[in-house]
């Protein structure tokens, strides 16, 4: 009889041959966090782990006292928080602690954490971007996530392409994915505080969860330029300005073409009488329209006279205006009755 043990090593082996992951990597996987004071790192790292506090989070935080880097690992995932670059006074130490932080030698997730204030990406955040994936081997993949968005903003990021035209204009490379999160009232100048929100937490885990991890060797890591910084920060807000000019300017000109191009037809039939003089003020033409509800007098046709039939089609811009198209005579009709009227609301009455 086989023993179970047996089973069990020849099971690794195979394993092993088929994945070499499972025999070598029992090391834990990082997730870390990049990003400027206050963007909310420490407390999305904390929620992650699911324990309040684990890294310090608050508003006594957001002025750096996060200086060195800090790592916990929980169901072997190691999640590292990071100081932020924004600091002058404490840039260089901030750089050498970002440096160490991925030289850990394992399997990584980088995530920069960004707030935008006041519905601005700023530039700071994207200098620390790139300054830091500069440091790294381009294989390497990053996330963004898009932190403590209000609705309006939200939405925006949602609906345009405007964060996907600063990635690919600003950036060395754009990041693997991104990650939008609402802001949440419950967090607001809280001190150690993880969130309940539902969304907020299955929305965050899953992405976590589903980001590829890639392995980072130490001696691929190059230190951070901390004193091109400044430099980088210069160059990065003009053209950063630029760009958002252009993605206005480029705006601007689809609505343009929206707006001055038939985005829906209608189509509107009307009916003439044949000839259209006659007597009386009201019936030099029977006009009832297929569509509109237009006010249109009524009308007295003879039995017998002939109803010529005619169609158009109008193009309704983007802006909403009308363009009208040319009447075109589609068929005739006889009419059967004695007299037909037609009335404000379109119906047709037959008077024998
Ligand atoms: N209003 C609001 N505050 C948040 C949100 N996320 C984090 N905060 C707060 O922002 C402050 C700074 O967060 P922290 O995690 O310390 O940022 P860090 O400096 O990047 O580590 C704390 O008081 C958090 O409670 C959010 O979505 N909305
Ligand atoms: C397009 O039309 C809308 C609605 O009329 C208007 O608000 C907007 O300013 C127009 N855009 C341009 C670029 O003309
Ligand atoms: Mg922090």
């Amino acid at each position: 009889m086989i023993k179970f043990t047996n089973l069990l090593h020849l099971y690794i082996v195979m394993a092993c041959l088929i994945n070499t992951v499972l025999c070598t990597d029992t090391k834990p996987i990082v997730v870390a966090m990049y990003g400027n004071p206050g963007s909310g790192k420490s407390t999305i790292l904390s929620t992650l782990t699911k324990i309040p506090g684990a890294f310090q989070s608050g508003i006594s935080q957001i002025t750096g006292l996060t200086k060195t880097h800090k790592s916990i690992t929980v169901d072997n995932v190691m999640y590292i928080d990071t100081p932020g670059l924004a600091d002058v006074k404490d840039r260089e130490q901030a750089a050498q602690e970002i440096e160490q932080s991925l030289k850990t030698n394992q399997r990584y997730k980088v995530f920069f954490v960004v707030s935008p204030t006041s519905g601005r990406v700023s530039s700071m955040d994207l200098s620390t971007i790139k300054i830091i994936i500069q440091s790294i081997p381009e294989d390497i993949k990053f996330g963004i996530i898009y932190n403590k968005l209000t609705k309006r903003i939200y939405d925006q990021y949602l609906n345009s392409i405007i964060l996907d035209t600063i990635h690919e204009s600003l950036l060395d490379r754009p990041p693997h994915k991104y990650l939008l999160l609402r802001n949440l009232e419950e967090l607001e100048e809280q001190d150690n505080v993880i969130p309940k929100d539902q969304d907020f937490n299955n929305d965050l885990v899953q992405f976590i969860k589903e980001f590829p991890d890639t392995y980072l060797p130490e001696e691929q890591v190059q230190p951070l330029p901390a004193d091109e910084y400044e430099n980088l920060l210069k160059e990065m807000e003009e053209n950063h300005k630029k760009v958002l000019q252009d993605y206005q300017n480029q705006i601007k000109e689809f609505q343009d073409l929206y707006n001055n191009s038939c985005v829906k037809y209608d189509t509107e039939t009307e009916e003439r009488s044949s000839p259209f003089e006659r007597e009386g003020p009201s019936s030099k033409r029977i006009k009832w329209r297929g569509l509109k509800t237009r006010k249109v007098k009524e009308t007295i046709v003879e039995k017998g006279e002939t109803i010529e039939k005619y169609l158009r089609i109008n193009c309704i811009k983007g802006n909403g205006q009308i363009e009208y198209g040319q009447w075109t005579f589609v068929g005739n009709r006889e009419v059967v009755t004695n007299r037909e009227t037609k009335s404000e609301n379109k119906k047709l009455i037959f008077n024998l």
